[in-house]
């Protein structure tokens, strides 16, 4: 998992408006609109939800400590949606006793091995990893008008990759998966047998081949220069969740409008719209034991 640097995000709260726009050429959609596909949830619905929840974003000191800016990122992110978001004044567990003495409905808050956003009220839990990879997917199914029956490699088969893996295979898409350890995408393959169609899934071992023959990608990887300009063709859609981004400068001008990237922005929108999915029947009646 890369660890955000304060360079990596401190431009981000001052030009949400405009990524609005660029995401809604891109997608169709906006930062609320792609979290929301990436949760199946209506967005008229989620904006009703979201009036009567508040979120505490709590800032955590533990391991590297502090990355500058990144709670009042977040924070910027959720206002920007339309969320009621502040950042504790204290951090770690201050912060969280803080947060419950506010009747917070819900804590987000990152060490250096986690970023996770609970819900007080139900209990439920979502992760970051997991949520970009979705969201991502989401991303890519809108700027393709619909991925079900198409091929998507998807490059990195770590939290990320798997979490648009999962995502993918709901979406109905046929799925390849590369890893630069063949092990993981085998692992990832495995898990995916459980999902219908989860036995077409392809591993692919050479990079160069699995992209001279994809239009589709999810880019998952935390290395840049994974994509070049020569791999890159005028029907190729690529949405890439990996920091830094895995596409050279070159291959980022060709690509123009088919290329979806953030370091922070979408993972944090669907993990804030997961956390108002109504709990599940059995969700419910755990809760109730
Ligand atoms: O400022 C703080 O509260 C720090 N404890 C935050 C540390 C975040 C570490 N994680 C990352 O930089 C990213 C996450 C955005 C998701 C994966 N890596």
């Amino acid at each position: 998992m890369t660890r955000l640097k304060t360079g990596d995000i401190d431009t981000i709260s001052s030009n949400l408006e405009e990524y609005d726009r660029e995401l809604l050429k891109k997608t169709g959609q906006t930062l609320l609109g792609i979290a929301c596909h990436s949760c199946g949830m209506n967005q008229d619905r989620v904006l009703d939800l979201m009036k009567n929840v508040t979120i505490n974003v709590v800032p955590v000191t533990a391991g590297e400590g502090i990355i500058t800016s990144f709670s009042e990122t977040v924070c910027a992110i959720l206002n920007h949606m339309n969320f009621n978001a502040s950042v504790t004044e204290e951090t770690d567990t201050a912060g969280v006793a803080r947060a419950f003495e506010n009747k917070a409905d819900a804590i987000m808050m990152a060490d250096d091995n986690r970023f996770v956003g609970l819900n007080l009220k139900t209990r439920s839990l979502v992760d970051n990893s997991e949520a970009t990879g979705r969201v991502f997917a989401a991303a890519l199914d809108l700027m393709v008008k619909g991925l079900k029956g198409s091929d998507v490699l998807i490059m990195g088969c770590g939290p990320v990759g798997t979490g648009a893996a999962r995502a993918l295979m709901e979406l109905g898409a046929r799925l390849a998966l590369y890893d630069i350890r063949p092990q993981a995408a085998q692992s990832l393959k495995e898990r995916l047998s459980q999902y219908p169609g989860g036995n077409e899934v392809v591993l692919e071992q050479d990079l160069t081949s699995a992209l001279s023959r994809h239009r589709h990608v999810i880019e998952a990887t935390p290395v840049a220069g994974t994509i070049q300009e020569n791999a890159i063709f005028e029907n190729t859609f690529i949405t890439a969740p990996g920091v830094p981004l895995g596409i050279t400068p070159p291959g980022a001008e060709k690509i123009q409008d088919r290329l979806v990237h953030d370091k922070l922005e979408l993972g944090v929108a669907s993990m804030a719209v997961s956390l108002l999915k109504e709990p599940t029947q059995e969700q419910t009646n755990v809760s109730l034991l």
